[in-house]
């Protein structure tokens, strides 16, 4: 519906049912009083010799603006107090990718797996000098896209390494803080695949417009494949175990019930 970008999860595809509900329903109440307002001004005004009726107290009118009202908002706040417990619930999910937040890129790690690298901006920096033309995806292309399958339920769990930033997926219906010491959790289930882009939407510094999403969905085969490309290999993996650099990222996840959880090593790559 009009420019909101089109959801392609069934949490997207909720939220914009009750937005486009909730604003039918703000649209009728705000035509009908101020219709009754302006009619009234209108057809009862002191020039065809009305006069103003006197009465100070009514209960029937109490009663009323009040009882209607508190209908209304109880008919919006059942479907949206379900809908935030639903955005809440990462129960049961099939995989877990951290997200941590860097002034300015992403980095993912991929629990299950081991899949981890660093997400930067690719947008040639002569587009943003003025001196090339802009290009299709002007600031929303990545080096390394954040792939996942579609189809199936994906915990994230996002945190910053430095300043607050925000994890934002539009079309996914995924906004969260990335907040340095704290563990945010969100989740996604893909309809489609596809590639959609996103950026960092909390204030994080010089760069803040300069730290896009790209998620790619797949396939599971797909993913699979790619998983099995990017995997650490065996010794790497045991390297890992035994604190490689890595290794630490995983160590702080294991153990964010009593460190703060944003343990990452020094950014490497920028
Ligand atoms: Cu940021």
């Amino acid at each position: 519906m009009g420019n909101l970008p089109t959801p392609v999860t069934p949490i997207g595809e909720g939220i914009l049912n009750l937005h486009n509900w909730i604003l039918l329903i703000c649209t009728i109440i705000f035509v009908g009083v101020f219709g009754v307002m302006f009619y009234s001004l209108y057809a009862h005004r002191k020039s065809k010799g009305h006069k103003p009726s006197q009465f100070s107290h009514s209960t029937f009118a109490e009663i009323t603006w009040t009882v209607i009202p508190t209908l209304i908002l109880i008919g919006m706040a059942i479907p949206s107090t379900a809908m935030l417990i639903k955005m809440e619930d990462t129960s049961e999910a099939d995989l877990t990718v951290k997200i941590t937040g860097y002034q300015w890129k992403w980095r993912y790690d991929y629990l299950d797996s081991g899949v981890q690298f660093y997400s930067n901006l690719s947008t040639d920096r002569n587009e943003i000098l003025n001196k090339n033309e802009k290009g299709e995806n002007y600031l929303l292309e990545v080096d390394n896209q954040v792939v996942l399958p579609v189809g199936k339920k994906i915990r994230f769990l996002i945190t910053a390494n430095d300043v607050i930033h925000s994890w934002w997926v539009p079309q996914l219906a995924v906004k969260k803080d990335a907040i340095p010491g704290f563990i945010n959790e969100v989740w996604t289930k893909i309809n489609e695949p596809g590639i959609y882009r996103g950026q960092c939407t909390e204030l994080c510094g010089r760069e803040h417009g300069f730290m896009p999403v790209v998620v790619k969905a797949v396939s599971q085969e797909e993913f699979d494949a790619w998983v099995a490309e990017n995997a650490p290999k065996e010794e790497q993996a045991e390297e890992t175990q035994s604190g490689g650099s890595g290794g630490q990222t995983l160590v702080a996840v294991n153990a964010i019930s009593t460190e703060d959880g944003a343990d990452d090593p020094a950014p490497a790559i920028r």
